[in-house]
């Protein structure tokens, strides 16, 4: 069943081409700064707030930090849990993920059979999401998940794990290389898993310069998430890669 958040999703991709989604890890900014970066994202044209890190332990402050930033905007606040302390019920929907090429089961089901009642109480819309790790630095995520991660020159098995999570049902595909690594998923892969499936492919993972992210929308990514260019450089930087993207769709 697809809700409210999907279809915004959806409909976006149809008019841009590929969308921008923002991240933000609520463990490395205060809940004020959350809202008025949110607000600044949401003006430069950035599509929804993903809200969430490796790292996440604390509902309290996850929850100021959603509500500053649905005080603030209009976007989609969607949360981009590790575990579950990265559930909020302030939030619209949930990128509700297995991590596909864990090695450890509570990664790929287990913790979902725990947060999934909350979700519901909650009221949150759960996006079903295959989560792939990739790459040759993955960092946090990849130590953490306990992935094997996909090797950039091996684009096949990571379009046979995106097609395993579409027969299973999901409709977004994550292709992961962790936050701040030295490289985004290889095109190559990109292409070769957009020619597998038709679910919705989000990239994202050491993407830092408009030129990367239009290059990644060009092998087919309907969404790009950018995390570090928003915390570390200046907002410029993630406008002028919107902006990119979306003369490319023009
Ligand atoms: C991490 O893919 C996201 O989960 C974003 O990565 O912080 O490198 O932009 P960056």
């Amino acid at each position: 069943m697809r809700g409210r958040v999907e279809k915004y999703l959806n409909d976006a991709v149809d008019r841009y081409g590929t969308i921008h989604l923002s991240l933000i890890d609520p463990q490395n900014i205060k809940p004020d700064a959350a809202g008025v970066l949110a607000r600044n994202l949401s003006e430069i044209g950035s599509s929804a707030i993903m809200i969430g890190g490796s790292t996440v332990v604390s509902q309290l402050d996850l929850d100021e930090v959603v509500k500053e930033i649905k005080r603030n905007t209009d976007i989609p606040a969607i949360l981009f849990p590790n575990g579950i302390a990265g559930i909020s019920k302030h939030a619209d929907a949930i990128f509700f993920s297995t991590l596909m090429n864990s090695s450890n089961p509570y990664f790929i089901t287990g913790v979902q059979a725990l947060g999934a009642p909350l979700v519901k109480r909650y009221g949150l819309e759960a996006l079903p999401m295959g989560y792939i790790v990739v790459g040759s630095s993955p960092g946090t995520v990849g130590f953490v998940g306990q992935a094997s991660p996909i090797p950039p020159d091996k684009p096949e098995l990571a379009a046979m794990y995106a097609l395993a999570a579409e027969y299973l049902g999901m409709r977004f595909i994550y292709l992961e290389a962790g936050s701040g690594s030295e490289r985004p998923a290889s095109l190559d892969m990109i292409r070769y898993v957009r020619d597998t499936v038709g679910a919705r492919l989000i990239v994202g993972g050491g993407i830092r310069t408009p030129e990367q992210a239009s290059e990644i929308a060009k092998a087919g990514a309907d969404a790009i998430v950018t995390g570090n260019i928003i915390e570390e450089s200046s907002i410029e930087n993630a406008g002028r890669l919107i902006a990119g993207l979306r003369r490319r769709h023009d």
